[in-house]
């Protein structure tokens, strides 16, 4: 038997020992999360365990083209034996499970984090946690998979590459191992269709006829500032009320305008009624300015993904030449 994670023993331990499980995802679940939590399901139930789905937030839109996000639940069940928490190891990141009151009936049972983001954070409640340098949740359930001869049947196969290719972007990220492509290569020995999981993941991204032509729209209405390192489009409110139901508006066209040659900082500003404006701001790599950009308005985020939002009553045109003066200042400072 490999000893890849010393955790191994505990974790094995903990589910032998267990009936009713419940499987966590943190309040902000993405492609690893969901997949990886779908397959621990699958190899919980062959195990002849009972498994449960649980997730703070809904699970969103673009993720529900993986077969079992429906099971997926808002509350923790009155009985379990023992929880396994999977893509997190920040508490912060639980705060829906504290709000409602449930972190109580989880911190009674043992509780295993199966993780992968190589931090300093840990679950403090946690009785074993396995922080595996992996590129996904999904490597390291494969790795304990081997290691306990844990069944793995086709749905389980197939929600393990699912959870790779999420969180590696395709094996084309930083953190991909020569270790995560053996593992897509041996998920493909073993029955995986790489194409067939494209094809799903694609359908998710298929938009309406309508769409597609009003998203040539607002392309065409991209405006660029200082040659091109600043693009803005401005979305006004009957465009947002026809399209939003649909679609984001803003995130038709943000990531094609950060495609532009010398476009450093992208943002779509939408225009209500009542006079407000939000904007949304993507930066480029080595562009970090969309946190301080957003702040400087009253807003917030990270380096290179922002927004804010103006109430007061000031003409739109008013606070887009603020906003470009802004950026264009705070460009400045990064080259100086
Ligand atoms: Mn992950």
């Amino acid at each position: 038997m490999s000893q890849k994670y010393p955790e191994a023993a505990k974790i094995r331990q903990l589910i032998e020992g267990s009936q009713k499980i419940i499987i966590i995802q943190a309040d902000n679940p993405d492609g690893d999360s969901l997949a990886s939590a779908l397959a621990l399901e699958q190899i919980l139930g062959d195990l002849g365990k009972e498994p449960m789905l649980y997730c703070g937030v809904d699970i969103p839109t673009y993720l529900r083209y993986l077969p079992g996000w429906d099971r997926v639940d808002k509350e923790i069940p009155k009985q379990f034996d023992l929880s396994i928490i999977v893509d997190t190891s920040a508490e912060t990141l639980l705060e829906k499970l504290s709000q409602t009151n449930q972190l109580m009936w989880i911190k009674s049972k043992p509780s295993i984090v199966i993780d992968h983001h190589g931090g300093d954070q840990r679950i403090s409640f946690a009785t074993v946690s396995l922080d595996a340098d992996a590129v996904a949740t999904g490597e390291a359930l494969y790795e304990l998979a081997c290691e306990f001869n844990w069944p793995l049947n086709h749905a389980a196969l197939h929600m393990l590459a699912t959870s790779i290719m999420a969180d590696s972007r395709g094996l084309t990220t930083d953190k991909t191992s020569a270790r995560s492509i053996h593992i897509i290569a041996e998920l493909v020995e073993k029955g995986v269709s790489i194409p067939e999981l494209e094809a799903a993941r694609r359908e998710t991204m298929k938009r309406s006829s309508e769409l597609v032509h009003y998203k040539g729209q607002l392309l065409q209405r991209v405006e660029y500032h200082h040659e091109t390192a600043i693009a803005t489009v401005s979305i006004p409110f009957d465009e947002i009320e026809r399209y939003s139901p649909q679609y984001n508006p803003s995130m038709l066209v943000i990531e094609d305008m950060l495609l532009t040659e010398g476009t450093k900082v992208a943002i779509a500003f939408k225009q209500y009624p009542d006079g407000k404006v939000t904007a949304k701001i993507r930066a480029n790599f080595g562009s970090d300015i969309a946190a301080d950009l957003a702040a400087h308005f009253g807003g917030g985020g990270h380096p290179y993904a922002s927004g804010f939002k103006v109430t007061e009553s000031v003409q739109f045109a008013e606070i887009k030449n603020r906003c470009i003066q802004k950026a264009t200042e705070l460009l400045k400072l990064k080259q100086s």
